[in-house]
């Protein structure tokens, strides 16, 4: 029987178990990467385990969410993730060079590679051919150790295109339409593979859009195959050497096929506060705009910035309306500068960010009080901006322009002749020097730690009976963003879990910290999807710190409750749904941990003698994992 591009990357790495969708699988990672704002924590977590070098083919350190460098806290992050890089043997780019996930697809990422990231967007070079995948820090620094990724083997799912984009439709407008009708819980433990006609009328950064918004999804990523489109592209960035073809056997099966027909697609936007409330944007003709950003690891890429050049060229924006655009790398930025394109950006009244993540994690460009926000991004959940009661709407650059020179939603009808499709100018430059490569003796390299660096905190192993109460209970798809929130001043204590502790929860309820700290332990409740878009494992580090042992849910996501698992939180799930309203903040549950099996059911019982049955998905290797009081107890001794 022939296999699909996804079994065909699993089968080449499978280091342990079989391809039998649901069952846990090993995979040898060939490549890594990291950002700032986790990787700090990924590094002391890899110093730990004490390996001289990193035993992957590649690992890269990205230093580009919290670049404001507002106090001594992120400069000394950004020198600690550069003397760690260099010592144990990891490339490193420095902070400006642009955005990780841009980064590694113009750099870095092959086809028929693993890739494992601690950012949720890595599926971002999926885009090219690779099986790239989110996880929390703690994994990533694993496989950089060189030991193998345990994920539950997924699904595959073809999603075939069909015709070709028309108008003014876009790429974006494709991962917005499965978003609307697939939800942010419809990707859960399924590879997202693109096949069919239509795949051939999209280039690789097009590809990449959909594949980097495949995580609003929950999937565990997506992919597209290798053809000469991805040639191309990386001809282009002068590494065609990289290129192989993948595509799948014609007698490949799948779990399930979605068929998309591209030219029925139209312009569309995710409404606040949700990627998946998802409408077509002349449906919301009229509504004001306060302002645009043009941007992201999602749409940053020449072609999207090239395209908002056109759009804007000659144009003015109107008074009031602020629009911010940051290109996705210095690559990108040096191409419009070489053709000409900065200066119409400019004279519209657009302000050029720095090639980083920038207002997408809520480091400046803020909107308004209650202000109506157009954004490229991936994400638009409530507060993520900055401002609490700012509408976010998440579109394409195209949209994100039109609607920012209008100073409203209009109907697309009305924008005239659609810009055409942008291929890359002959003359690529290349920004490979900026990248700071290992010596090939790292042990003279001294490691630099400032105050900021705070040692990694030891967990005890978990006790045979939890006896607490629930100290919070909270509703469906609360995202990590409510449980440890972005912004600068917190994202700059990444590398200080005492200090990031304050911030748990503080948007949803200011007192759980302090509830948390006048008891021994704590359970939280939570709704469907606990635990959505990050793999910020602070949400997990956080919480284990102030002493929560398990979180009851009705249903959890996928990274958020690896990230439990590594730090020996209990992930356990409400058998009945139902039991969900019988239980309440302060409810006494106890639950003997000795009783829990592998995949089994347990019961919990409350101070007045309620049943309330709780069942996991753990494997017997994550049950001992948090046994062990989480990974790093688990593995010290392998190692
Ligand atoms: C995000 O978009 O929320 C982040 C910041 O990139 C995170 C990682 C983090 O919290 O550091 C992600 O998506 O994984
Ligand atoms: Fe950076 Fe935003 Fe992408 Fe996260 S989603 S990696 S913050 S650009």
């Amino acid at each position: 029987m022939g296999l699909n591009i996804t079994e065909k990357i699993i089968s080449a790495h499978l280091v342990d178990g079989k391809m039998e969708p649901g069952t846990e699988i090993g995979l040898r990672i060939d490549q890594t990467l990291t950002q700032d704002a986790t990787g700090t924590m990924a590094y002391l977590q890899f110093e730990a385990m004490g390996i001289e070098k990193v035993q992957t083919e590649l690992s890269v350190s990205y230093v580009d969410h919290n670049t404001l460098q507002m106090g001594f806290r992120n400069p000394d992050d950004h020198q600690y993730l550069r003397t760690v890089a260099a010592k144990h043997g990891v490339v490193f780019s420095p902070a400006g060079t642009g955005i990780c996930h841009q980064l590694h697809l113009e750099n870095f990422a092959k086809p028929g590679k693993t890739l494992i990231g601690s950012d949720s967007h890595t599926p971002t070079a999926g885009g090219l051919g690779s099986l790239a995948m989110g996880a929390g820090g703690l994994s990533v620094a694993l496989a950089m150790a060189g030991q193998p990724y345990s994920i539950p083997m997924p699904k595959v799912v073809k999603v075939e295109l069909s015709g070709k984009l028309t108008g003014w439709a876009t790429s974006k407008d494709i991962i917005l339409h499965l978003l609307g009708e697939l939800t942010v819980k419809g990707g859960v433990g399924i590879v997202f593979e693109f096949g069919g006609e239509g795949v051939k009328t999209l280039s690789v950064p097009e590809r990449a859009v959909i594949t980097n918004m495949g995580a609003e999804l929950g999937a565990t990523t997506s992919i597209f195959p290798s053809d000469e489109n991805t040639r191309d592209f990386l001809k282009a960035m002068d590494r065609v050497e990289d290129y192989s073809e993948l595509v799948a056997d014609t007698d490949a099966t799948y779990a399930d096929t979605i068929k998309i027909d591209l030219s029925k697609l139209e312009p569309l936007v995710a409404q606040p506060h949700m990627p998946d409330r998802v409408v077509t944007v002349k449906s919301l003709a009229g509504l004001k705009v306060n302002q645009s950003a043009i941007g992201s690891c999602t749409n940053s890429s020449y072609s999207d910035l090239k395209t908002t050049a056109l759009i804007l060229k000659d144009q003015q924006l109107p008074q009031g309306v602020d629009l911010m655009i940051s290109p996705g790398s210095k690559q990108v930025l040096k191409m419009l500068a070489s053709e000409g394109f900065i200066a119409p950006l400019l004279d519209s009244g657009a302000r050029l960010l720095e090639c980083t993540c920038g207002p997408c994690i809520g480091m400046g460009g803020s909107p308004t009080s209650a202000g109506v926000s157009v954004r490229t991004f991936n994400r638009n959940f409530e507060g993520r901006s900055g401002t609490q009661d700012a509408k976010v709407y998440l579109a394409s650059p195209q949209t994100a322009a039109k609607l920012a020179l209008a100073g409203e939603f209009t109907d697309p009808a009305s924008w005239g002749t659609p810009i055409e499709k942008i291929d890359f100018p002959a003359e690529v430059p290349s920004i490979r020097h900026l990248f700071i490569y290992p010596p090939e003796n790292g042990a003279e390299v001294e490691l630099v730690r400032g105050p900021n660096i705070v040692p990694l905190e030891s967990f005890s192993a978990l006790p045979d009976e939890i006896s607490s109460e629930i100290l919070l209970k909270v509703g469906d798809d609360i995202t990590t963003d409510h449980i440890l929130p972005a912004g600068a001043q917190i994202t700059a204590l990444r590398s200080n879990i005492p200090a990031i502790s304050e911030y748990i929860f503080s948007r949803v309820d200011e007192n759980f910290v302090s509830r948390m700290k006048n008891s021994e332990s704590g359970i939280i409740l939570g709704g469907e999807n606990y635990g959505q878009g990050s793999s910020r494992e602070h949400a997990a580090l956080g919480p284990r710190h102030l002493g929560v042992v398990a979180v009851i849910v009705k249903s959890m996501a996928r990274i958020h409750r690896a990230n439990l698992v590594n730090f020996g939180i209990l992930p356990l799930v409400l058998s009945q749904k139902s039991d969900y309203d019988r239980l309440s903040e302060g409810s006494h549950l106890t639950l003997k941990t000795t009783e829990i099996t592998p995949g089994g059911e347990t019961v919990a019982t409350t101070a007045d003698g309620l049943q309330i049955k709780v069942k996991n998905d753990l494997s017997e290797k994550e049950l001992a994992i948090i046994i062990a009081g989480g990974l790093l107890n688990y593995v010290g001794k392998q190692l």
